[in-house]
């Protein structure tokens, strides 16, 4: 039997990586982002998006509801204003990996209060671009954990 996707998606201006601020969020391109991400998933498959309007990723969400075995998300600056996307996701049954690049905690104070780590299963902050392929791993087991 083939294996449900894995879905990785991405919020506003991340369509801009490696293009802008790279002393915080590097030099790595989104399609380097979304190459590592295929690699460290191996047989799994992965659907890999990006969007910059708000309802276009909880469509997204419902997408990976229907078809996904679990989500890792970097929702950008939505993190901190959408309830939308909170509620879309807390209708995802499997694991959700709440992903930034940058230590979001060590920054400005209104990148502190993040509506998504209400229901994430677990979040990742800091680790730069790399964070990614650590993130597929670590769902990896965790969708081997749900799956018993
Ligand atoms: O560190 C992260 O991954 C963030 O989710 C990135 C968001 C920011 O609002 C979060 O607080 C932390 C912003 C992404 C800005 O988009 C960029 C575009 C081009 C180059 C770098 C970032």
């Amino acid at each position: 039997m083939s294996k449900k996707p894995l879905y990785v998606i991405n919020g506003p201006n991340l369509n801009r990586l490696g293009k802008r601020e790279p002393e915080i969020y590097g030099y790595t391109t989104l399609a380097e982002v979304e190459a590592m991400c295929r690699k460290a998933a191996g047989d799994r498959p992965v659907v890999f998006r990006q969007s910059n309007i708000e309802g276009e990723i909880v469509n997204i969400v419902h997408e990976a509801i229907d078809e996904g075995a679990g989500i890792i998300i970097n929702p950008a600056a939505f993190t901190f204003t959408s309830i939308a996307i909170l509620d879309s996701l807390k209708m995802f049954p499997g694991p959700i990996i709440e992903l930034h690049i940058s230590n979001i905690h060590k920054r400005e104070a209104y990148y502190h209060n993040s509506f998504v780590s209400k229901v994430a299963t677990a979040v990742m902050a800091g680790f730069g671009p790399e964070g990614y392929g650590i993130a597929v791993q670590a769902i990896e087991g965790m969708i081997a954990k749900s799956a018993r």
